[in-house]
């Protein structure tokens, strides 16, 4: 009768059970890598959220004119403009304002609840100052206007992004 060689003999039980160790090693940190890539893949989608929800703010803002008449040097919202979709329609109405969750140029709120796109744990608004030809701010008139405008979610931090306005064409 043949002899079987020490090759074919198989595995011992303990170099199975090393083999399984090797392998459930490898496996946990496999999976750890694929939840920090993931965690990450969801916050950078986060964080383009907020970008984007801030993006739409500063678009809309510096779409209107620079002030409610020529040369004015008041600040805010003027009279009878409480919000944006119904009033805001110079660049400084939106200084100070805040919207959690945020809303649509209509008013429909970004939570759930409208046909609007679910940001219910975001948040946006703007600042608005006037600003010397340097970009050094100034509570006196001048023809600029540093519009400042941010946008926050849990994972996705605080993006804020900043544009000039001046009343080169209109106000
Ligand atoms: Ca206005
Ligand atoms: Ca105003």
């Amino acid at each position: 009768m043949k002899k079987k060689s020490a090759y074919n003999q198989g595995l011992t039980f303990l170099e199975v059970v090393i083999a399984l160790s090797l392998f459930a090693v490898a496996i946990v940190g496999y999976l750890q890598i694929v939840d920090v890539a993931l965690k990450s893949c969801y916050r950078a989608s986060q964080e383009l959220i907020a970008a984007n929800l801030a993006r739409g703010l500063m678009a809309e803002i510096i779409g209107k004119k620079f002030a409610e008449e020529k040369n004015s040097q008041d600040m805010g919202p003027d009279a009878g403009e409480t919000d944006r979709w119904t009033g805001f329609d110079d660049v400084d109405d939106y200084d100070g304002w805040c919207e959690a969750p945020p809303q649509t140029l209509d008013g429909s709120r970004m939570d759930g609840t409208t046909t609007a796109p679910n940001y219910s744990k975001f948040s946006r608004g703007a600042t608005v100052v006037f600003v010397r030809q340097d970009f050094s701010e100034t509570s006196d008139y001048s023809p600029y206007k540093k519009v400042t405008v941010w946008a926050s979610g849990p994972q996705a931090g605080n993006v804020t992004i900043v544009e000039i306005k001046t009343n080169e064409y209109d106000g």
